[in-house]
């Protein structure tokens, strides 16, 4: 999960790999130069604390060393350097701009190239990615910033801008706890990982102490009432069903009968995927919700369909109305764009990831560890 991204991130930063070996271009100066530059600096300038000079030393080699490196390096014939890499990237562009003067709006557009072109890439959907620019913008352009500062102030600002992105979801357990029975129903295309995540999240509460029961409101496929009655039997929560074919809404009007009866905190409902651009089966979406009156309706979309997945989110969000999103898959995807930009479009947290095909491959979301994997957060 966001491997790409923060790969790209830390190679501005000289944390994706080992420093390259450089050849030692040591810039002579003559004496007279020197002379001369120490003049200038002596004149022109506060004199600077002991912590200052050794903070502005590091600034100068990180400037350096981002935007000269490769002229610095031994050249590597087998591996060839990509053209905008030579021409420096987002970041390096940045700092060399803001450690000069302040950033003007032209010079910010100018290198937000580089991200726009690598979040683009990497499944950021344009929204989230204006939002981005936006944020980024009213932090670095025309601001007075320390040359010292800069390097932590354009990350700082990438972290703000990412994180304004995203909504943290509130505590299921407590939500769960205020009501009995809580009833969550999952919804999305096909195969997109609703019944693994109903099964994932009865597991999850179980672990918890929370009694769940399952409906199996998936009617239509073919072997789905078995898929969900294996994961019922594994996990151990009971599950009500009917035949195949049978209104789906009035088999999670059983399982909310049988909750109330049994004293069941949670009633699961599983429902068959459906396309988001079909009328009449958004229509039998509308009566199961009608008929259930989730507490909480939740869209499984899988975090590897980029764009895809967001513009079902939308569709979903614009008929039925969703309460918060659970994004399958993010374990094989290497980009997750749809990660930072789903809440954004929606105004929806997401709940959980989905990190791979066993029950504990549940992932409460947090911003924090969208930080931590971006790896702009210890
Ligand atoms: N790697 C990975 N695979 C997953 C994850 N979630 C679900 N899957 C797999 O995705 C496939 C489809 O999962 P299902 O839960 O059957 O999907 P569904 O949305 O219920 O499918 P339909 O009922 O046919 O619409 C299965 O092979 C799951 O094991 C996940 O988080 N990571
Ligand atoms: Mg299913």
């Amino acid at each position: 999960m966001f491997e790409a991204l923060k790969k790209k991130f830390m190679s501005w930063v000289g944390k994706d790999k080992e420093k390259p070996k450089k050849v030692s271009v040591k810039k002579t100066k003559t004496p007279k130069k020197e002379k001369e530059d120490k003049k200038i600096k002596s004149s022109s300038r506060v004199p600077l604390t002991k912590e200052e000079k050794i903070q502005e030393t590091e600034a100068e080699q990180i400037i350096q060393e981002a935007s000269t490196s490769l002229e610095q390096q031994i050249p590597e014939p087998a591996q060839n350097k990509e053209k905008d890499e030579e021409k420096g990237n987002f970041f390096t562009k940045l700092l060399k701009k803001i450690s000069t003067a302040k950033l003007t709006e032209g010079q910010f557009d100018e290198c937000f190239e580089d991200l726009e072109i690598t979040l683009l890439e990497n499944n950021v959907a344009l929204e989230a990615v204006d939002a981005i620019r936006t944020s980024l913008k009213k932090d670095l352009v025309d601001q007075q910033i320390k040359k010292t500062e800069a390097a932590a102030r354009i990350m700082g600002a990438l972290k703000e801008a990412i994180l304004s992105l995203l909504t943290e979801p509130p505590n299921i357990v407590d939500k769960i706890k205020s009501h009995e029975p809580y009833i969550i129903l999952f919804f999305g295309i096909n195969g997109t990982g609703k019944t693994t995540s109903v099964a994932k999240l009865a597991y999850f509460l179980k672990k918890q102490g929370i009694s769940v029961v399952l409906a199996a409101a998936d009617t239509f496929r073919a072997a789905s009432i078995e898929q969900l009655k294996t994961h019922s039997e594994k996990i151990g929560v009971p599950m009500i069903s009917s035949s195949y074919g049978a209104d789906p809404a009035s088999v999670a009007f059983e399982s909310i009968s049988y909750a109330k009866k049994n004293k069941t905190q949670v009633v699961l409902i599983d429902t068959a995927g459906r396309m988001y651009t079909k009328d009449n089966l958004l229509k039998e979406m509308e009566k199961i919700v009608r008929i259930s009156k989730p507490n909480l309706k939740l869209f499984v979309g899988e975090s590897i369909t980029g764009n895809d997945a967001i513009d079902q989110a939308r569709t979903f969000n614009d008929t039925i109305g969703i309460d918060g999103v659970i994004l399958s898959k993010a374990d094989i995807d290497e980009k997750a764009g749809t990660i930072l930009s789903v809440s954004h479009v929606t105004h929806k947290p997401i709940y959980f990831l989905g990190t791979g095909q066993k029950y504990q491959d549940l992932t409460l979301f947090t911003k924090k560890t969208v930080l931590k994997n971006l790896g702009l957060e210890q």
